[in-house]
């Protein structure tokens, strides 16, 4: 059941140039930071969607920011596709809706931020894997999204969340508020707080691999969880990249990772029964195969090699973020249960166990997969 939206959607709706008779608004998706409506309005007759984001400010404190790399990166994008003639492209980038006054978002005197966006028909986003295509196919489209981004021209991008991956400083605000505790709830997560102590020396590895120059710098997505690409609800194809609120300068393989995390796993993020969590090594073999499919060919040694541990890292590093934002109050992640940050916790814990004890086979996968990247979709030698 979709929940009534706390805004006055049709007061905003309306100040974005869209054109037609406002039906209705409901709210949509499952994001853990912006606030999304579907809008329906009826244009000459048909019925038209676009999709309303309140900008969550808290955690993006430069909006403007945001939404300037937003439009560099879609527009950058959109040129590709029309250079390339790529077929049913409306549905393949993110469109901006501007307001009526011209501008990509909307700031309104209650401090709140909104954009708009063109709603990308017959797709649909992952929450938790189904089936085999949808590894392959997501990670297809988050790799081409990396060649695509490669390519833009100009200044960097601003850092819109600075430090974002960097699991150490990371590990630190962990420790912060272990050490601070203002809720006591430290008492009741020592199992996970142990856990995550005992990993500290994971968290500097890839770092120490770009300071020695083994893995570069580029511009990445950084937030490629399964759910922030749309897939076509026909054939599953990876249609569009979503969530570029954090597309930014990164490392490769924090993509691959966080792509490790939610799309080889049966499991939901917050699952609670931890028998049911693991890596799927079929799920792994064609994530790997899609993602190599697509940027295989500049990915340097380091980066193909570190493709499992990344795995490995990013959901230590998610397991560390809801974990402190436990301990602190639930501030940060949008939670729908007392203890819900947690549960998310325990469920990334247990992956990374998972994906440690399959790590040599998944590298073995890996290095078959590069000496002989052309691999029919569903082969698996499990
Ligand atoms: P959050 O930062 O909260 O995760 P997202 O940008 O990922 O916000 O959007 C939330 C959800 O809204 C997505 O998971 C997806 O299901 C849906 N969504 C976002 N943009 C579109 C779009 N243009 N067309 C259709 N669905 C969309
Ligand atoms: C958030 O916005 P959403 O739900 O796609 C978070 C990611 C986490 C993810 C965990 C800006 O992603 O970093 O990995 O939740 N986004 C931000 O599910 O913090
Ligand atoms: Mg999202």
């Amino acid at each position: 059941m979709h929940k009534s939206p706390p805004w006055n959607l049709r007061n905003i709706s309306e100040q974005f140039q869209i054109f037609g008779e406002y039906i209705g608004a409901e709210s949509f998706g499952n994001g853990h930071i912006n606030d999304s409506y579907v809008a329906t309005y009826d244009q000459g007759g048909a019925r038209i969607r676009y999709l309303h984001q309140r900008i969550n400010h808290t955690v993006f404190k430069r909006p403007d920011q945001v939404m300037e790399n937003f439009q560099r990166v879609t527009a950058h994008i959109c040129r590709i596709l029309h250079e390339q003639e790529v077929p049913d492209r409306s549905r393949k980038s993110l469109t901006l809706v501007p307001t009526k006054e011209g501008m990509p978002f909307l700031e309104e005197t209650n401090g709140n931020f909104w954009r708009s966006f063109v709603f990308i028909e017959r797709t649909a986003s992952c929450d938790v894997i189904e089936f085999p295509r949808q590894a392959r196919e997501a990670a297809k489209a988050f790799g081409m999204f990396q060649k695509q981004v490669a390519s833009m021209g100009g200044a960097r991008l601003h850092e819109t969340i600075p430090d974002f991956h960097n699991t150490p400083k990371r590990f630190d605000a962990f420790v912060n508020a272990v050490e601070s505790d203002p809720l006591n709830r430290a008492a009741g997560a020592k199992t996970e707080i142990d856990q995550a102590l005992r990993r500290r020396e994971m968290c500097e590895i890839l770092l120490r691999l770009h300071q020695r120059g083994e893995i570069p710098e580029r511009i990445t997505h950084n937030d490629t969880k399964l759910n922030n690409v749309l897939l076509d609800t026909d054939t599953q194809e990876g249609m569009c990249v979503i969530d570029l609120d954090t597309v930014m300068p990164g490392l490769a393989l924090y993509d691959f990772g966080d792509l490790v995390r939610t799309a080889t796993c049966h499991a939901a993020e917050d699952e609670r029964d931890l028998s049911k969590v693991s890596m799927c090594m079929e799920l792994f073999r064609e994530l790997a195969a899609g993602y190599l499919e697509a940027v295989g060919d500049w990915l340097t040694a380091a980066e193909i090699d570190m493709m499992p541990f990344s795995g490995k890292l990013i959901s230590f590093e998610i397991g560390l973020r809801f974990l402190t934002d436990h301990l602190l109050g639930d501030d940060y992640f949008k939670v729908e249960r007392p203890g819900h940050n947690l549960d998310r916790c325990r469920t990334q814990f247990a992956l990374v166990k998972s994906i440690e004890e399959q790590e040599e086979e998944a590298a073995a996968l890996i290095g078959g997969i590069a000496r002989n990247p052309v691999i029919e979709e569903g082969s698996v030698n499990k």
